[in-house]
């Protein structure tokens, strides 16, 4: 039998949290056959509350969970992991000015690099959920210095799943028969959902999404709102953002990183940039990329027309912007 991986997850008395903890425990983030140990942290006026989602895995006798910590300290939390899911963060809240909430972030993200660098196994991968998820990455890839860049990476899948699901429902084909869409830059409103490249796999091999929808200013205009504002959408309708989306996506995000993606598919990680596609290095930037062996690459070579490049450049300028506004925060 393997030997238990522990997984941190951050931010665990919340709502991605108590949705995400289940699914690690049944397997659905490293696999069927990984015990796991879970680590849970949250801050103290959350301890209780933690302490009940620690009782209700244990209620759940999980087979594949080997131990449960809950903790509001963040040596112990971190002490070992091999995987760290950043779901705690300070959320925005309303008259809140966005220099505010990045002071907040860039406080707490700067304490957790420390200890994940001190206290996290040699080569924990890390992937920051909590917004905003590629300047928080960044921020802890600055002050973790000795943990590799490739292994800080933030979540966008949950957006590439989104696009999936609108070609899906568009096409009235089956989600797990397209694939190939691109999420790039900013886990925001300025992120550019990109279907140029996406296939739907038919009994006639397969076809590109472009080609099959047949209606450009569809994709360049609904399917690129849709995807940019599905989170509003949700927040609209449940009074409470995404919650099982963000946890199953995040689920992906690591078992692709993990177990590799399947040959011939990509999916979109944020990760931190090399200047491929001529944008600019030293940002985490969401791009296509495959896995192996534990291990992303950027997927090269694809073709950028000019309403992309735009989109790509726009929101890599959102990005910079952010990146000296948490830079302003550290003074
Ligand atoms: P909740 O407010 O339900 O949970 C957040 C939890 O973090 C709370 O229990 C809080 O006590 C805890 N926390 C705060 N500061 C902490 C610290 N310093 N250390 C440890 N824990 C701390 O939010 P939830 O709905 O679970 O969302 C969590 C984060 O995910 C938010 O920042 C949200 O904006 C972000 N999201 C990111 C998404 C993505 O695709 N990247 C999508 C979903 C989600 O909106």
């Amino acid at each position: 039998a393997k030997n238990p991986l522990k997984v941190l997850v951050t931010g665990a008395a919340g709502q991605i949290g108590y949705a995400l903890v289940p699914m690690i425990a049944r397997g659905a983030m490293l696999g069927p056959d990984q015990p796991v140990i879970i680590h849970m942290l949250d801050i103290s006026p959350a301890a209780e509350a933690l302490n009940g989602v620690k009782m209700e895995l244990v209620d759940a006798s999980f087979p594949l969970l080997k131990g449960v910590v809950a903790t509001t300290d963040v040596v112990e939390a971190c002490n070992g992991v091999n995987i760290a899911v950043m779901v705690g963060g300070f959320p925005r809240k309303e008259g809140m000015e966005r220099k505010d909430v990045m002071s907040k972030n860039v406080s707490i993200y700067k304490a957790q690099a420390s200890a994940l660098e001190k206290h996290a196994a040699p080569d924990c991968k890390v992937l920051v959920v909590a917004n905003p998820a590629n300047t928080n990455a960044l921020i802890l890839k600055e002050f973790a210095p000795s943990i590799p860049d490739k292994n800080i990476t933030c979540l966008t899948r949950l957006d590439h799943n989104r696009a999936l699901g609108q070609i899906s429902e568009k096409l009235n084909v089956h989600v797990g028969d397209v694939k190939n869409v691109i999420i790039w830059g900013n886990h925001s409103s300025t992120q550019y959902p990109d279907a140029n490249h996406a296939t739907v796999n038919t009994v006639n091999g397969d076809k590109l999404v472009p080609d099959l929808v047949g209606d450009d200013k569809w994709l360049k205009t609904e399917f690129i709102a849709t995807v940019q504002q599905r989170g509003a959408a949700i927040i609209k309708a449940r009074k409470l953002s995404s919650a099982l989306s963000a946890a199953s996506s995040a689920c992906d995000h690591i078992r692709d990183w993990v177990l590799g993606t399947p040959k011939g598919n990509w999916v979109s990680m944020g990760v931190y940039s090399d200047g491929s596609y001529g944008i600019p290095a030293g940002l985490i930037y969401s791009f296509p990329v495959t896995c192996d062996k534990g291990e992303w690459s950027i997927v090269q070579g694809l073709k950028i027309d000019e309403f992309s490049r735009e989109k790509m450049d726009a929101t890599a300028k959102e990005l910079m912007e952010e990146k000296s506004l948490a830079y302003s925060c550290l003074n």
